[in-house]
């Protein structure tokens, strides 16, 4: 039997469209957040030797991307400017239980949350006597609920309004296209609704492209992509082990199924800041046997996110920029240059695989690997392109 002919749908990603997304640092009053922000901050991707960026504000950081594909184009390359990709890190304050209605720092840290694209979000899975628990005893699942709780209560007060809202748009009835646009969007509303109301996070719901479409214009707190953050003693991230790690897996296996957990310990994070250069802090790693989680803790966001990246390169510069995935060659090209997207004639691709298989650009060339491309290509991670663009109009 031949294959059902499909009609391709265009697949939309929640979340904002765009690439300069932001992350926030999320968790439960004195969960370590701001000793975290900190030592991402201070440890060589906030805060590096040669890039004229680190901390914006108190409260938040540009972060450089860690990608050894940037590194070894440097080292080829040897151009007079490096950029590297960079993701923005906000520090939000501590969430407190009923925070839905107000409690604590309550909407404002909402609102927090809301401005931002994915959340890191930190769980205590560390006793010690001295740092008083906001909850009396450490209980990381409980913490875990509390936090999920509270997202979730929000987003239904808000999808709760937003139903009323569209409930007078459709009231007026008749058979009209916006009216029909109108019921649709109250059944998806509805919809979402309803799985909220089954203690679902929204961004583990099955959507059709339109509803996506829906569910973005409500900027819902549940829809946000999150990475965990199981804060452990120095002692237990290097050994890998902790009494409360199997029951956190497990409650994000049941409640946040295939959302990653990075075990991590802020202490040693933060002493690692403290070494004088890269160097002796790269060889304490080394000494202890466990690794800074810093660089995989944003890679992993940028995942999340669905950003991938592409290059530029030659003499003047190596640049790493960022696109979300499925991202056609005329937007890219919009990402060097707003004007670009607009006056996009062609982009001359090939990648980063094969530059680094045969050698260089002129093997590459040699060899047929450079290709011609138009305004329907999807530009793919690890591209490195070269955008034609016509003069722009004035
Ligand atoms: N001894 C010790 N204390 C720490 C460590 N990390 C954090 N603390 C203390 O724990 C308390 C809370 O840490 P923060 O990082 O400010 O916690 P937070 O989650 O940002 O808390 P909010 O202020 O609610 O946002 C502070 O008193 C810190 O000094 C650590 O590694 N060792
Ligand atoms: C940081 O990345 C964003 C896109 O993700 C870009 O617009 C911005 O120019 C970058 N900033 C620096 C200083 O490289
Ligand atoms: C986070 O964990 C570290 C151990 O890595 C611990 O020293 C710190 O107190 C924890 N933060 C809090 C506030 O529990
Ligand atoms: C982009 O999405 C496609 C399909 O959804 C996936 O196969 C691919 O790995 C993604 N690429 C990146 C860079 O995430
Ligand atoms: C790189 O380009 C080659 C062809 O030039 C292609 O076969 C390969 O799939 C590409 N790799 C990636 C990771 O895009």
């Amino acid at each position: 039997m031949p294959p059902k002919k499909q009609v391709q749908e265009e697949k939309i990603l929640l979340g904002r469209p765009g690439n300069n997304l932001k992350s926030g640092i999320v968790g439960l009053a004195n969960v370590g957040k701001s000793t975290l922000f900190q030592a991402i901050t201070k440890s060589n991707l906030g805060n590096p030797a040669n890039f004229p960026y680190a901390t914006i504000d108190p409260e938040e950081a540009r972060v450089i991307v860690p990608d050894e594909r940037f590194d070894w184009l440097c080292e080829k390359f040897k151009p007079k400017s490096k950029v590297p990709a960079n993701l923005t890190v906000y520090d939000i304050a501590g969430l407190t239980r009923g925070a839905s209605t107000g409690a604590g720092l309550g909407n404002a840290f909402l609102s927090h949350i809301r401005a931002v694209d994915a959340i890191f979000q930190v769980v205590r899975c560390f006793d010690d006597a001295e740092i008083i628990h906001v909850e009396g005893d450490v209980n990381p699942t409980r913490d875990l609920e509390i936090i999920a709780d509270e997202l979730r209560l929000k987003d239904i007060e808000f999808v709760e309004k937003a139903l009323e809202n569209q409930k007078r748009k459709t009231r007026v009835g008749g058979q009209s296209l916006e009216v029909k646009k109108a019921r649709e969007e109250e059944a998806t509303i509805e919809k979402i609704l309803a799985l909220l109301n089954e203690g679902k996070d929204v961004r583990k719901g099955d959507w059709s492209p339109k509803e996506v479409e829906v569910i973005n214009s409500l900027l819902l707190l549940t829809a946000k992509p999150v990475v965990y953050l199981v804060n452990l003693s120095e002692r237990d991230f290097i050994r890998k082990k902790n009494k409360h790690l199997p029951k956190v897996a497990e409650w994000i296996a049941t409640h946040a199924k295939g959302d990653p957990v990075i075990p991590i310990s802020v202490s040693y994070e933060e002493r690692l800041t403290q070494f004088e250069t890269e160097e002796e802090s790269l060889e304490e790693q080394k000494r202890v046997g466990a690794n800074s989680c810093i660089p995989k803790l944003i890679v992993t966001m940028r995942k999340v996110l669905n950003l991938g990246s592409f290059f530029t390169v030659g003499s003047d510069e190596v640049r790493q920029w960022t696109i979300r995935n499925g991202t056609k060659a005329p937007q890219a090209a919009g990402v060097i240059h707003t004007d670009f997207e607009k006056t996009f004639i062609q982009a001359i691709v090939y990648n980063f695989t094969v530059l680094k298989e045969l050698g260089d650009e002129a093997e590459v060339k040699a060899k047929g690997k450079v290709m011609t491309k138009g305004k329907d290509y999807v530009v793919e991670d690890g591209d490195i392109l070269l955008i034609k663009a016509g003069a722009a109009k004035g």
